[in-house]
């Protein structure tokens, strides 16, 4: 069996740098030892309200996203998850094992519903069966996420294993492929939570597109830890901690080695360090972002050509789906 590697993210108008470290940074090192298919999941956004058109631009520029961070169309696939509707198929399928308590414990969800109070859609309920749905459909054996994923994943493969049980060997039991370090960034302006695109203050994150001067306020303002020290300790010092985490993604140099570098400078010097690696890391990726939307023709063949390579193995897998389910006529 040949590895399929497998992830997404959804078009809503952000990319922070948490999903660039933790989700873009892995896809682009994986795809050069495994065959790897990227998905715009448009189908998980509107799990939320989303305006329409926006969501259309949205989607192609998180596509234009996944080529700028360096996904190569050679030897990736990148589609829309919606123009390949045995998603939904086979989520639907899978929503007929799942088990209502098991959907009602995914943190995710719990997050959203509060914040949702009573507006709370049956979408975003079932939004973990869609995600095992893209996951099983190609037979993944992995999958790069950030940590806040991973229940979902333990949750696909439960899917998996069940749907196996019941009706016959299926389904992969794909693995999570997790960062070793940065698979949680916090937000800069509490590290407590989560870097997050919904997060109610632009101080919580830095997008993939801030300009250098937005770079510079948002480090300026990040919060940190009392004792002046630049040392990495996550449970004591969260938001130094943080800040370390994205220097070395940002940098390529070790946590000693920072540590190192900055011994008894000033918390002010390290945060004028991040943002300028940070500067540093995101101009490339920013022009390229632009450059793929000033050829949107280029993007529309790649996308097409994911589509159909898609479609095509979607197609097979539901093939045999439908047949061990016992659906429509042989
Ligand atoms: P929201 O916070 O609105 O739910 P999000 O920022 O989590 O959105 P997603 O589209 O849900 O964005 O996630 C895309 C990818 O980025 C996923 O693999 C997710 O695990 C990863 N990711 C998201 N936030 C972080 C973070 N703070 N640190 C590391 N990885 C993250
Ligand atoms: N649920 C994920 C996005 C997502 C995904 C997937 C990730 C949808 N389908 C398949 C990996 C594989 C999220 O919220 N980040």
């Amino acid at each position: 069996m040949q590895d399929l590697v497998l992830s997404g993210i959804q078009p809503t108008n952000i990319v922070h740098i948490g999903n660039y470290i933790g989700a873009l940074k892995q896809w682009v090192e994986i795809q050069h030892r495994h065959r790897c298919l990227f998905c715009v999941v448009d189908l998980h956004a509107i799990t939320v309200p989303q305006d329409p058109k926006m969501l259309r631009e949205n989607s192609l520029r998180m596509a234009a996203t996944y080529l700028a961070v360096g996904i190569d169309p050679k030897r990736s696939h990148i589609f829309i998850q919606s123009e390949v509707p045995q998603h939904t198929e086979l989520s639907w399928i899978l929503e007929t094992i799942a088990k209502i308590s098991e959907l009602e414990r995914m943190t995710q969800y719990k997050d959203k519903a509060k914040k949702r109070g009573e507006n709370v859609g049956v979408g975003l309920f079932t939004y973990p069966v869609l995600m095992a749905a893209d996951i099983l459909l190609y037979d993944t054996t992995a999958v790069p996420v950030g940590e806040d994923q991973m229940q979902h994943l333990e949750f696909t493969r439960v899917l998996a294993r069940r749907f196996n049980e019941t009706f016959g060997e299926t389904f992969i039991v794909p693995q999570p492929l997790i960062q070793k370090v940065g698979a949680r960034i916090m937000g800069l302006d509490d590290p407590h939570i989560k870097m997050s695109k919904s997060a109610s203050s632009v101080l919580n994150y830095i997008a993939l597109t801030d300009d250098a001067d937005l770079i510079i306020k948002k480090l300026s303002k990040a919060v940190t830890d009392s004792d002046g020290k630049i040392v990495y300790d996550v449970k004591n010092k969260p938001a130094i901690s943080n800040l370390l985490t994205i220097y070395h993604h940002a940098t390529g140099k070790t946590l000693p080695e920072i540590e190192a570098e900055f011994s008894g400078k000033r918390y002010g010097d390290f945060k004028k360090s991040v943002a300028e690696a940070l500067i540093f890391m995101l101009s490339p990726i920013q022009e390229k972002i632009t450059l793929y939307q000033q050829d949107p023709g280029q993007l529309q063949k790649i996308l097409d050509a994911g589509r159909t390579f898609a479609l095509d193995a979607a197609e097979k897998k539901m093939n045999i789906v439908r047949e061990r389910v016992g659906l429509g006529r042989s």
